[in-house]
């Protein structure tokens, strides 16, 4: 026979569980009830009975507390309502009286009446306070005042006496500063002085050497004008000579012969007759000077002054008819006669000639003066 499977197993098995009798169930319950299990049913329905008696004990206890307690309550209440209304009996049969009444109103105006005098004489020891309090601050005011001025005396004299010591003081600073500054000053002059000594010293030095700086350079500069005099003067010389024409020297003046504006002058030291001295100019290339303007006049009075000297005019031929000797016109030249000349004096004097101030004089043509000759370089 073969063995059954796994399923057919526990079928059987469900099928005997289904065959197990009512009995054996009974059974099983009532081992559960009196296993003692805390989860049973008899346990739950003890408690809940158990629990029920408690709450009715508690209630019943609380109904009666809180009943006496009422009581309690009420009974107090109405101890106080007797009270009030015994109170109240009281006070209505204690309203006074009309004659009370007045008599109240009475003591009541005394009462004002004597608290008005206690105010009025309380007034009254205030008012005399106040008087004691203003007398007593006006003496302690004038105690102030007092000793306030009395300070003041101390503190003036305190003052005056420290002024009276400052003032010393100042003047004994001022006493040595002034002989300070007398002695600075002093001092100061002295270093002045040296200074200015120094000073004087190293300016003379200076000025000396100055001077002697000067000096050296006077003579150079002499030295070099001499050479550069020198110099023009040779090429003057050169010049001179290149413009010389033919026989006749028109720039240059012979030996002796002084050059004024392109004429040559010959001052005579020898003397003789004016007609004399005519001969001896014609016989050098010349004639007796003929003045035609007043720079030639100037320069033959600077030239010849103070000697005398012949010129070239004369009125021998006609009196009073002057004549040039080159043949200049008289008319037409300037006159330098000297004051009231020409006076022909003795009736002889017709030839004219440098007197010693540089003016014209008419003379003796026998006279014998110095002369001078003319030549013209043109
Ligand atoms: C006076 C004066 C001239 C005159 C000379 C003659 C000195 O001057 O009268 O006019 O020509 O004498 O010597
Ligand atoms: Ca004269």
């Amino acid at each position: 026979m073969p063995e059954p499977s796994g399923y057919e197993y526990f079928k059987d098995c469900s099928a005997v569980k289904e065959q197990r009798t009512e009995a054996e169930q009974k059974r099983d319950e009532e081992k559960a009830w009196s296993s003692g299990d805390w989860f049973g049913k008899r346990t739950w329905l003890l408690l809940f009975f158990g629990l029920v008696v408690l709450s009715t004990f508690f209630a019943i206890l609380s109904l009666i507390i809180v009943s006496v307690k009422v009581s309690g309550m009420y009974s107090e209440m109405k101890e106080l309502q007797d009270k009030l209304m015994l109170q109240d009996s009281q006070f209505k049969g204690n309203v006074p009286e009309e004659g009370q009444r007045n008599q109240m109103a009475g003591e009541l105006s005394k009462l004002k009446t004597l608290v008005f005098e206690e105010l009025q004489k309380t007034q009254g020891n205030m008012t005399d306070l106040n008087s004691k309090l203003k007398l007593e601050m006006f003496e302690e005011l004038q105690k102030t005042q007092s000793n306030m001025t009395d300070l003041n005396s101390k503190l003036k004299l305190e003052m005056f006496e420290e002024l009276q010591k400052t003032q010393s003081n100042m003047t004994d600073l001022n006493s040595k500063l002034k002989l300070e500054m007398f002695e600075e000053l002093q001092k100061t002059q002295s270093n002045m002085t040296d200074l200015n000594s120094k000073l004087k010293l190293e300016m003379f030095e200076e000025l000396q050497k100055t001077q002697s700086n000067m000096t050296d350079l006077n003579s150079k500069l002499k030295l070099e004008m001499s050479a550069e005099l020198q110099k023009m003067q040779g090429n003057m010389t050169n010049m001179i000579s290149k413009l010389k024409l033919g026989n006749c020297t028109c720039s240059e003046c012979p030996s002796g012969w002084i050059w004024f504006n392109l004429h040559c002058y010959y001052f005579t030291t020898n003397s003789g007759s004016w007609h004399f001295a005519k001969g001896q100019c014609n016989a050098m290339d010349s004639h007796l000077v003929v003045i035609n303007s007043a720079a030639e006049q100037s320069f033959i009075k600077r030239e010849g002054a103070p000697e005398r000297y012949w010129i070239g005019l004369s009125d021998s031929e006609t009196e009073k008819m002057w004549q040039w000797a080159d043949g200049s016109d008289y008319r037409s030249t300037p006159k330098f006669w000297a004051r009231g000349e020409p006076n022909n004096a003795g009736n002889g004097e017709d030839c004219a000639h440098i007197d010693k101030n540089g003016y014209w004089n008419d003379n003796g043509c026998d006279t014998r003066f110095r002369w001078i000759c003319e030549k013209s370089l043109a």
